[in-house]
C-alpha cells in the first residue's frame, strides 16, 4: 500500500490541473513512438507512422495520447486505490492488446520528459520526485494482472 503525503497529493492534483491534455498527452505519445519505435508495432490500424514527422501529426496518436492522459486522470483521482482503479485497463492491455508491460514504464518516462519540457525551472526536483513516484504506481498497477 503506497502511502502519500499531504504535499505529495498537492503536487500531484495541481500538475494534472494545470496540464493540458490536448498538448501534452499526443507530445508524449508521439515521443514514445519516436524514441522506441517497436511500441509502434501495437498502432497498426493507426495509419501512417513512417517518421517522426507522420507521427506528430497523425490524428489517431493525438487523440489516444489524450485518452492516456485521461486514463490517467483516474489514478489522480484515486490516489489510494490505484491497483484496483487500474484492475480492468490492466486486463484490457494484458489480454485483450498484448503489450509488454515494459513499454509502460517507456511511455511514463516520455510522459515526464514532456511534462518537464512543459513547466521549465518550475519542474523542481521534490515535483520529479513526487511525479516519479506516481507514474510507478501506475506503471506497477497496469503490470498487475500479467502472468
Ligand atoms: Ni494504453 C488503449 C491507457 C500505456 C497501447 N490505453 C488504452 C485506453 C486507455 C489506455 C485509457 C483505452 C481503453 C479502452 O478502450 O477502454 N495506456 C493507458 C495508460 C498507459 C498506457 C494510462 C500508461 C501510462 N498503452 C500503453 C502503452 C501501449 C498502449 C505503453 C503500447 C506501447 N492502449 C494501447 C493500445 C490501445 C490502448 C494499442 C487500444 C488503442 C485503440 O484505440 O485501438
Amino acid at each position: 500500500m503506497v502511502e502519500w503525503s499531504e504535499s505529495e497529493r498537492s503536487i500531484i492534483t495541481n500538475i494534472f490541473s494545470t496540464l493540458d491534455y490536448n498538448d501534452i498527452g499526443p507530445k508524449a505519445l508521439s515521443r514514445c513512438l519516436i524514441v522506441y519505435p517497436w511500441t509502434q508495432r501495437y498502432f497498426g490500424a493507426f495509419g501512417n507512422l513512417y517518421n517522426a514527422e507522420a507521427i506528430k501529426t497523425n490524428p489517431n496518436v493525438a487523440a489516444h495520447g489524450v485518452r492516456v492522459l485521461h486514463g490517467l486522470d483516474r489514478a489522480v483521482k484515486n490516489m489510494d486505490n490505484i491497483k484496483a482503479t487500474y484492475a480492468e485497463l490492466s486486463v484490457l492491455h494484458s489480454e485483450k492488446l498484448h503489450v509488454d508491460p515494459d513499454n509502460f514504464k517507456l511511455l511514463a518516462d516520455c510522459l515526464s520528459i514532456t511534462i518537464a519540457a512543459k513547466m521549465g525551472a518550475s519542474f523542481t526536483p521534490e515535483i520529479q520526485a513526487t511525479l516519479q513516484k506516481f507514474l510507478a504506481v501506475v506503471v506497477s498497477a497496469l503490470s498487475k494482472q500479467y502472468h
